[in-house]
């Protein structure tokens, strides 16, 4: 399995996941029990990207601010259960990147059409900033901005590919980090039969991210 340093304590593991069937159908009945929604900002407006959680705790975002939540706001019945293949997933991501152990308590469900984009931010809402945090890319590809220390410069860039896992663990842990918006699969061939050619767009892009954390 090829993985590639991005930063310190920053590991890409490249399709870690494996065929992703199985994993998006396990997303599609969370979703199915806690809809996708667009939550306010602290400030009122609303995310670009839908959201919703599986897991004993949830991240929410309101007029009140920020935080995890046993029960789904919208239904008043705890999250979906975070199915056994999900965690499992995120325990072995993190055993390879190095954490060994990690027991996510807590998973981040972030759906981004075309267009929708998460702005420069860090994830601080959580209770023990040793454990690390599992990102997976599913569907379409983004391009990851990764700031480090300050929300200062000029981010590197990271294309992330479907089947892409990410571990941040130990300092960088407290990066600020976003994501832009799902980019266009590009055909590989065109053919006689009436299919795009290369490079053409084909069906809009969606992106599914998948972010387990400990949270509580
Ligand atoms: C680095 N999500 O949900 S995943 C988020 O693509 C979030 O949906 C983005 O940032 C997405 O908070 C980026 C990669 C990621 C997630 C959490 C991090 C990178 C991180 C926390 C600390 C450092
Ligand atoms: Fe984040």
């Amino acid at each position: 399995m090829k993985s590639t340093p991005v930063a310190p304590e920053v590991v890409l593991l490249h399709g870690f996941t494996g065929p992703t069937e199985d994993i998006v159908a396990a997303v599609e009945v969370i979703s199915a029990a806690a809809s996708f929604r667009h939550l306010k900002t602290p400030g009122g407006r609303p995310m670009s990207a839908a959201m919703t959680n599986c897991g004993a705790l949830g991240w929410v975002s309101d007029v009140r601010g920020y935080r995890y939540e046993a029960c789904d706001p919208l239904t008043g019945r705890p999250w979906p259960a975070m199915p056994g293949i999900l965690r499992d997933l995120a325990r072995r991501a993190a055993a390879a990147a190095g954490w060994p152990g990690f027991d996510p308590d807590a998973c981040l469900v972030n759906r981004y059409v075309p267009g929708a984009r998460m702005g420069a931010h860090r994830d601080a809402d959580e209770r023990d900033f040793s454990q690390p945090i599992v990102s997976v890319t599913l569907g379409a590809a983004a391009v990851f901005f990764w700031y480090g220390a300050r929300r200062a410069g000029t981010p590197l860039r990271v294309r992330l590919e479907p089947g892409d896992v990410l571990v941040w663990g130990g300092a960088a842990r407290r990066g600020y980090h976003g994501v832009g918006p799902p980019l266009v699969a590009e055909v590989a061939q065109g053919d006689l039969w009436g299919a795009p050619a290369r490079g053409a767009v084909t069906d809009a892009p969606v992106r599914i991210n998948l972010t387990f954390r400990k949270a509580g």
